[in-house]
């Protein structure tokens, strides 16, 4: 059986021990942290999860403007590793043994220097944050996004590119199947292909609502992570249908992504886990 949780970015503005509550209640083992360390009390946070008898699986960092590994200034550059460290900080104070780091800002689509000076200046960004993050036994998951959210890393080969030239034990990369989508020829084969690199992976449908709501299918892609002997969280990160979700969320909308989605996510997915445990034929 594989290990659940729930990324609580679309909790908008939720209290945590609410979030943690529900998650337990639906059957989850962990849920995802998002990473804005000002925002928790993180021996409460500890002490919550404990009492529900869940973990936290990982933290879901923001990257964003203020925060560009690639940027060109250094001072930039300098304020986006220290927020890497920050966030392993964190993740080791709610005990997350997996915290995700991006190259570059969320939505920046095109290089504002040489596209290879870039990738050196993510690369010496994402060492330095996972050499702080090593001593406080917390992984980093290279994350890659479509085309319409990032110019730097699309496809799980192109994180693992990177990955390589990081090259530290604990650095791996990650897998997020509404962006692989879009981008992977096959997703269940470039799982497959990521092997032991894949350590996490975030499962949105691919209108990013819930599993089973959009068209992706998620049979081949549970299969491919068995045949690799998948060992993280499968963390579900659904937001809504909207260039700004969070404009979405400001508003009040998005209601159906609490208890609603919650619930589905995770029962659709473990149907389909045991169907394939018993050898049936998935419709
Ligand atoms: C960004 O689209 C993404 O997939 C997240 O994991 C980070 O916000
Ligand atoms: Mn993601």
């Amino acid at each position: 059986m594989f290990k659940y949780s729930y990324d609580s970015l679309v909790y908008y503005g939720e209290d945590v021990e609410k979030s943690i509550e529900r998650l337990a209640k639906f059957g989850y083992d962990a849920i995802e942290l998002v990473g804005e360390p000002d925002n928790y009390d993180t021996k409460q946070v500890r002490k919550l999860v404990s009492d529900y008898g869940i973990s936290v699986s990982s933290i879901c960092s923001i990257y964003n403007e203020q925060r560009d590994l690639a940027h060109p200034d250094p001072a930039k550059r300098r304020q986006a590793i220290d927020y890497v460290k920050r966030v392993a900080d964190m993740s080791a104070e709610v005990g997350a043994p997996v915290m995700i780091v991006a190259p570059t800002a969320c939505m920046k689509t095109s290089s504002l220097a040489d596209i290879e000076d870039e990738i050196k200046w993510a690369i010496e960004g994402i060492r330095e944050g996972g050499e702080y993050a090593a001593k406080l036994n917390v992984k980093l998951c290279i994350e890659a996004w479509n085309r319409y959210e990032t110019y730097m890393l699309n496809r799980l080969d192109q994180a693992i590119d990177m990955m390589k030239k990081v090259n530290l034990p604990n650095v791996g990369i990650m897998g997020d199947t509404f962006h692989m989508n879009i981008e992977e020829a096959d997703i269940a084969e470039a799982i497959r292909k990521s092997g032991d690199a894949l350590i996490h992976i975030h499962f949105a449908d691919s209108n990013r609502a819930a599993p089973g709501m959009g068209h992706i299918d998620f049979a081949p892609i549970l299969k491919a992570l068995k045949e690799i002997n998948y060992q993280g969280y499968v963390t579900f990160e659904i937001l809504p249908a909207a260039a700004d979700p969070f404009g979405v969320m400001r508003k009040g909308g998005g209601q159906e992504f609490f208890d609603n989605y919650t619930k589905k996510c995770i029962d659709y997915i473990k149907s389909i886990e045991k169907a394939i445990a018993k050898g049936d034929e998935i419709q």
